[in-house]
């Protein structure tokens, strides 16, 4: 018996926060896959551009402007699909890195906004459609902050475990259905945006974060990794990828050249 190959013509991708960073090279990489890709984050302008650039390679791409936070949207924009493929929950991001006690709950409870119910929004939204396609693919961007803690990344390292209990959850849920979920677990990644948003534009701060470390890892190493998951033959689930560099082997253990 062989294995249904993961077949990319005609299917249709949605990435959310393809503005930046591992979104924006997220739906690069399934464009030049052959999958339809439609791209959502809140800047339209960004996510125009790219669709232009996508386009103008000669792929499919879309925009469609979209705050994952706000419910409302998330269905409009949904109900604009009968069936899809693959769902990219890759919008979400860090506010912060103080510590527990002096942290502010207005993060935390827009990184809960954001990288949760922003997951759980679109999700809920689009499972429909891609149960209907036969052949559907939920990822969940988590982090390796999903998995372990670490001083002063309390809120961020919540939200990102409720991630994580989502997609270890929704897999549960759904078994039997023809959807698979992937969690893919990023550790040190260096974009322009994440660092930066975390310490409110204090590049200073930013760029302590990557600090004399070799070879972080590029939103294009992620995506590819994601990009692997996704394209694997339709009954290979990859529950839970880890990814991080080569210099970084735990979330505090980090090899820095002085
Ligand atoms: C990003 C990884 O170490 O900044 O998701 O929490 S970390």
């Amino acid at each position: 018996m062989s294995a249904t190959p993961h077949a990319t013509s005609s299917r249709t991708a949605v990435v959310t926060g393809a503005s930046s960073g591992i979104g924006a090279a997220t739906a690069r990489r399934l464009a030049a896959s052959g999958y339809r890709v439609v791209l959502t984050a809140r800047r339209a302008d960004r996510i125009e551009a790219l669709a232009a650039e996508l386009d103008d390679a000669g792929h499919q791409a879309e925009a469609y402007a979209l705050d994952v936070t706000d419910r409302a949207a998330v269905d409009e924009f949904a109900g604009r699909f009968s069936t899809l493929h693959v769902l990219v929950n890759n919008a979400g991001g860090a506010l912060g890195a103080d510590p527990v006690a002096s942290g502010d709950p207005d993060d935390w409870r827009a990184m809960y906004e954001t990288n949760v119910l922003g997951t759980l929004h679109a999700t809920q939204a689009l499972l429909p459609a891609l149960t209907a396609s036969g052949d559907g693919t939920v990822v969940v961007l988590s982090s390796t902050a999903g998995h372990a803690t670490y001083e002063g990344g309390a809120g961020y390292v919540a939200a990102k475990h409720g991630q994580h209990v989502l997609a270890e959850t929704l897999r549960l849920e759904i078994v039997g259905d023809p959807v698979r979920v992937i969690e893919i677990a990023p550790g040190m990644v260096r974009t322009d945006e994440f660092a930066l948003t975390r310490f409110r534009g204090d590049e200073e701060k930013a760029a302590k974060v990557y600090a004399g470390v070799a070879e972080p890892l590029t939103a294009d190493d992620v995506a590819d990794t994601i990009v692997w998951s996704v394209t694997r033959p339709s009954h290979v689930n990859v529950d839970l990828l880890v990814v991080r560099p080569r210099a970084q082997a735990s979330n505090t253990k980090v090899h820095r050249e002085p």
